[in-house]
């Protein structure tokens, strides 16, 4: 502004110069006002940054209508920002709980476990199904929600055991769900995100008839242990079909 009202002085002084010199000036408001403009939106955009939006998952046993009909077992959740950070494909479970959730049904030792990460902002089980109040089985046509909140960088992953099986679990890849498309959060049907994954902790019967799956074997952590790597299980898909809601 200093330069500017100095540059029209000297073109006044000059003579004949003065609708330049205004527009100089003009120009030179129009820039300040642009500049007050772009602060007051950077700080919408810094105090939007801090406001944590809340999601909800619902997961529903849809297996009623599925190749197998299986009850869903408890399971665990995590909001985090580096990859991997509830199991990795290709390697062989890492012993933090993941084979319990997989194995029995029992999600408490991987959410606390994860839980301690910094990378992890919020770590939970799921383990009453909608519209009851105590732990247990979700069976076809009924399902668990929990809620969280996250910010933009933030994934979702989340593990629930196929019961009918020795040690299968549904989970998204490894990398989790991106919760925001930029600062935008995601929401819908992201049955499509999740997949079907063997912990690899024990050898795999006869899905639906196993001796040593859940339903029928004589006690947890029963089965011929292994120490395979994860991997992931095509078929079974209707299983489940899980939505993510935001507010
Ligand atoms: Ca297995
Ligand atoms: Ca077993």
């Amino acid at each position: 502004m200093t330069i500017a009202l100095a540059l029209a002085l000297v073109l006044a002084a000059c003579g004949g110069a003065e609708d330049e010199a205004a527009n100089a000036a003009e120009i030179t408001v129009a820039d300040e006002a642009m500049t007050d403009e772009s602060m007051d939106d950077s700080m919408t955009d810094e105090s939007m940054e801090h406001m944590p939006t809340t999601f909800t998952v619902t997961i529903t046993n849809t297996s009623g209508d599925a190749a197998l009909e299986t009850p869903l077992a408890p399971g665990a959740f995590i909001v985090h920002t580096s990859m991997e950070t509830l199991f990795g494909v290709g390697t062989v479970d890492r012993g933090e709980g993941l084979e319990a959730l997989a194995e029995d049904g029992s999600p408490g030792t991987l959410a606390e476990t994860l839980g301690s990460l910094a990378s992890v902002s919020t770590a939970g089980t799921f383990a009453n199904p909608d519209g009851g109040t105590e732990v247990g089985p979700a069976l076809p046509g009924a399902g668990y929600s929990f809620s969280f909140e996250a910010t933009p960088g933030d994934y979702l992953s989340f593990a629930a055991m196929f019961v009918q099986s020795n040690d299968w679990f549904f989970a998204p890849d490894p990398s989790g769900i991106n919760l925001f498309d930029g600062d935008t959060p995601i929401e819908g049907d992201i049955t499509q995100l999740i997949g079907l994954w063997d912990a690899g902790t024990e050898v795999d019967e006869e899905p639906g008839a196993g001796a040593n799956q859940a339903p029928r074997q004589a006690g947890p952590d029963t089965g011929e242990a292994q120490n395979a790597p994860i991997t992931a299980v095509d078929g079974y898909t209707g299983t489940i079909s899980v939505t993510l809601t935001v507010g």
